[in-house]
C-alpha cells in the first residue's frame, strides 16, 4: 500500500515536472495558450489578439498593409525568398475560430522571418495558426539563445487552443483528429511567450520551419522590460475555457484603453 502510494505521487509529480518544466529550466522563458480576442475595433476576421493588446505598453504589428514593419521598434527580415505577408485559407483564425480574411505572415523552410527589436522584451505574443511538426521559435539576447520552442513543446504542455476544420492537415505534431469527420485538423491559438526573470528577455525572434508545411502567424505583439514579464497566472485560463477568457478580456477593457497597432498601410 505503501509503495503504491508513493507511485502514485511519483507519477503526480513527474506529471507537474511535465507542466511545469520550461518554469524550472535555468533559462526560463515560458509559454501560455489561449483563445486570445478579436481585434480593439471588434472585428472578428483578423485572426485572434493578445489579451495583452489593449496595454498602451504593448505593441501589435497585424500585417494588415501587406509587408512586415523594417523600421521601428520591430525590425522584421528574411533570410530567404519563400516567406512572405500574404492572404489566403491557411491564416490563423480568429479568438472563436473565425476565418481570418486578412494578411498575416508565413514562413517556409529555408527561409526565415528574423526580427530584431529596438529593445529588451519581456513578452511576445502570436496567434499561431495551421500549426505543423517543427514551427519554430528561437528567442535571443543578442547572438546568445535564450530558449527555442517547437510545436511540439504546445502539445506537451496540453494543445492549442483549437483544431480548426478550416485547416485540415495530416496526423503530425500540432495537429488532431476530429472523430465525427475521420480528418486531423490543424492547431490554431493564441501563444504568449514571456520571460519569467531579467536573465531571460530577449532582443531578437527567429521564426523558422524545419520540413515541409508553413509556418502561419498573426497579430505579433510586443512588450519591452528588463525584468520579468507580469503574467496573470491566476487569472489566464486554460485553453478552451471561453467563460474564463471573456472575463479575463473583460479585465483588460476596463483597465486598458489604448491599443497601439503598427499599420503601415
Ligand atoms: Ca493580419
Ligand atoms: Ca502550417
Amino acid at each position: 500500500m505503501f509503495i503504491k502510494k508513493i507511485a502514485s505521487i511519483a507519477a503526480l509529480s513527474l506529471s507537474a515536472i511535465a507542466s511545469f518544466s520550461y518554469a524550472e529550466s535555468a533559462h526560463a522563458v515560458t509559454f501560455k495558450v489561449t483563445t486570445g480576442i478579436e481585434s480593439i475595433d471588434g472585428k472578428t476576421n483578423q485572426g485572434a489578439f493578445s489579451e495583452f493588446s489593449k496595454d498602451k505598453n504593448v505593441v501589435t504589428v497585424d500585417f494588415n498593409s501587406g509587408q512586415a514593419p523594417t523600421t521601428g521598434f520591430a525590425k522584421y527580415s528574411f533570410s530567404g525568398n519563400n516567406s512572405s505577408v500574404r492572404s489566403d485559407m491557411w491564416a490563423p483564425v480568429g479568438a472563436k475560430g473565425e476565418k481570418n480574411d486578412s494578411n498575416y505572415l508565413a514562413v517556409f523552410e529555408g527561409s526565415d522571418a528574423i526580427i530584431n527589436l529596438e529593445k529588451n522584451l519581456n513578452y511576445f505574443g502570436i496567434d499561431w495558426g495551421a500549426a505543423h511538426t517543427n514551427n519554430t521559435y528561437s528567442f535571443f539576447n543578442g547572438d546568445n539563445l535564450v530558449k527555442s520552442f517547437t510545436t511540439k513543446d504546445i502539445d506537451l504542455a496540453g494543445g492549442f487552443a483549437l483544431y480548426s476544420p478550416l485547416h485540415p492537415g495530416i496526423n503530425e505534431d500540432g495537429a488532431k483528429l476530429d472523430p465525427t469527420t475521420n480528418q486531423y485538423n490543424q492547431g490554431n491559438g493564441y501563444v504568449h511567450f514571456y520571460s519569467e526573470s531579467s536573465k531571460d528577455t530577449f532582443n531578437k525572434i527567429i521564426i523558422s520551419q524545419v520540413g515541409g508545411g508553413g509556418f502561419e502567424t498573426d497579430n505579433h505583439s510586443f512588450h519591452a522590460g528588463t525584468k520579468g514579464f507580469d503574467f496573470p497566472t491566476t487569472s489566464v485560463p486554460e485553453p478552451g475555457v471561453a467563460l474564463g477568457l471573456l472575463a479575463i478580456s473583460g479585465v483588460f477593457l476596463r483597465k486598458r484603453k489604448n491599443q497601439k497597432t503598427l499599420n503601415l498601410g
